[in-house]
C-alpha cells in the first residue's frame, strides 16, 4: 500500500468528519411524522427522505424520527412551533392547537403548483411565519377528498343519531349534519369502531386498509368533500439558519416531491376499488342532493373560518378557489 495515498485520504476522512461535526458544511434536520409509519404517507415519505439523504450528503440530511409512537400527533404542531424538531409532517386539523387557521388548508380546490403560482402558497407561509414560527415548505398530499364512513345506513345526508369520530376538519360540517362528534387521533379509531365508542368516521379517500378500518367499516357516502392536506412544515428559526446552498437544496428536493402528487389522483381509483371489493357499500344522493352536499360542506367550512379569524379567512378565500 502507498504510504502518501493512505496518508492523504486518511486527512481526508478526518476533514470531512471535522466538518460535519463543528456543523460548518452539513446540518441534519430531525422530523416526526404525526401519521402511522405504516401508512401510506410515511410510505411515499420515506424513499424521499432516502434520496434527500443520498443526494445531500455534505450538504444537507434528515433524519427521521418516527410517527405517533414517538410523538403524540396533535403535539407535532407545537413542538415544530418551539424547535424541539425541525421539522414534521403533519396535516392542520392536528395543529389547531398553534393557531386556528392552520386546518383552513383543507379548502384548497387548486393544486399546490397552482397555489406556488397565485400567490397563496405566499399568503400561507405569511401566516405560517407570523402565526406559528413555521415555514410551510411543501404539500404533499392533495386530490385527495374526505368522506364520511359509517356502519349505519342512510338515505339522505343527515347523521342524526350517529356517532362519528373527527378531527377540526369535520366538526361544523358534520355537526351541521346532526352527527355527534367524537375527536380522536387515527391511532384511536380501530379500536372506538371495535367496541361501537363510534358508528363512523371522517378519513380520506385513501389509506383506510392502512390500520386496518376496513374491517370494521360497512358504508362510504359520496361524494367527497375538501381536499386532504398533508404537508411537510418546519421551525422558522431553524428555516432561517440554513445556508445559501442548503436552502436551494432543501426547496429542490420539495419541488419534487410535490411533483409527485398525480400519484393522489391513481391511488383515489385504486382504493375506491379496493373499498368495493372490500365489500363496503357505496351510499350515493341524486344529483341535486350531492351538489347541495358538496356546496354546504364549503359554505360551513368558510363560514367557520370567517367566525375564527375573519381577515385570513377571506384572504385564503380569494385565492384557494377555482
Ligand atoms: O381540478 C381538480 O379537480 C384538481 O386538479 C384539484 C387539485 C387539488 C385539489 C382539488 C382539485
Ligand atoms: O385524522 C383525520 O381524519 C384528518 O384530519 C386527516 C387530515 C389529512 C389527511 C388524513 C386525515
Amino acid at each position: 500500500m502507498n504510504l502518501r495515498l493512505l496518508r492523504t485520504a486518511t486527512a481526508l476522512l478526518f476533514a470531512a468528519g471535522f466538518a460535519a461535526a463543528a456543523g460548518a458544511q452539513e446540518a441534519t434536520l430531525r422530523l416526526v411524522s404525526a401519521f402511522a409509519e405504516n401508512g401510506i404517507y410515511v410510505q411515499r415519505l420515506q424513499p424521499w427522505i432516502n434520496k434527500f439523504n443520498a443526494e445531500g450528503k455534505g450538504v444537507l440530511q434528515i433524519n427521521f424520527i418516527g410517527g405517533p409512537k414517538a410523538m403524540p400527533p396533535f403535539e407535532v404542531g407545537n413542538a415544530v412551533k418551539t424547535g424541539v424538531v425541525d421539522m414534521a409532517m403533519s396535516t392542520g386539523a392536528f395543529y389547531t392547537n398553534v393557531m386556528p387557521e392552520a386546518d383552513f388548508l383543507k379548502l384548497t380546490q387548486i393544486p399546490v403548483a397552482d397555489q406556488r403560482k397565485n400567490g397563496a402558497f405566499d399568503a400561507i407561509n405569511k401566516v405560517w411565519n407570523e402565526k406559528a414560527n413555521m415555514q410551510y415548505l411543501a404539500r404533499m398530499v392533495e386530490h385527495q377528498p374526505f368522506h364520511i364512513y359509517t356502519n349505519k345506513k342512510v338515505d339522505k345526508p343527515d347523521l342524526t343519531g350517529q356517532k362519528i369520530r373527527i378531527t377540526p376538519v369535520y366538526r361544523d360540517f358534520f355537526q351541521a349534519l346532526n352527527a355527534n362528534v367524537i375527536t380522536t387521533p387515527p391511532g384511536e379509531v380501530y379500536t372506538a369502531l371495535e367496541r361501537g365508542v363510534v358508528d363512523g368516521y371522517g378519513w380520506p379517500i385513501g389509506g383506510i386498509f392502512d390500520l386496518n378500518w376496513h374491517e370494521k367499516t360497512k358504508f362510504r357516502i359520496d361524494p367527497g368533500f375538501y381536499d386532504a392536506e398533508v404537508s411537510l412544515v418546519m421551525n422558522l428559526p431553524a428555516y432561517n439558519k440554513l445556508s445559501g446552498p442548503q436552502r436551494a437544496y432543501l426547496q429542490k428536493q420539495l419541488l419534487a416531491l410535490e411533483a409527485e402528487n398525480t400519484f393522489w389522483t391513481r391511488y383515489a381509483t385504486e382504493e375506491t376499488a379496493r373499498q368495493e371489493k372490500a365489500g363496503i357499500q357505496t351510499i350515493k344522493f341524486d344529483a341535486a342532493t350531492s351538489k347541495a352536499f358538496s356546496d354546504q360542506a364549503y359554505e360551513v367550512g368558510w363560514a367557520s373560518a370567517a367566525k375564527q379569524s375573519p381577515e385570513i379567512a377571506a384572504r385564503f378565500k380569494s385565492l384557494f378557489g377555482r
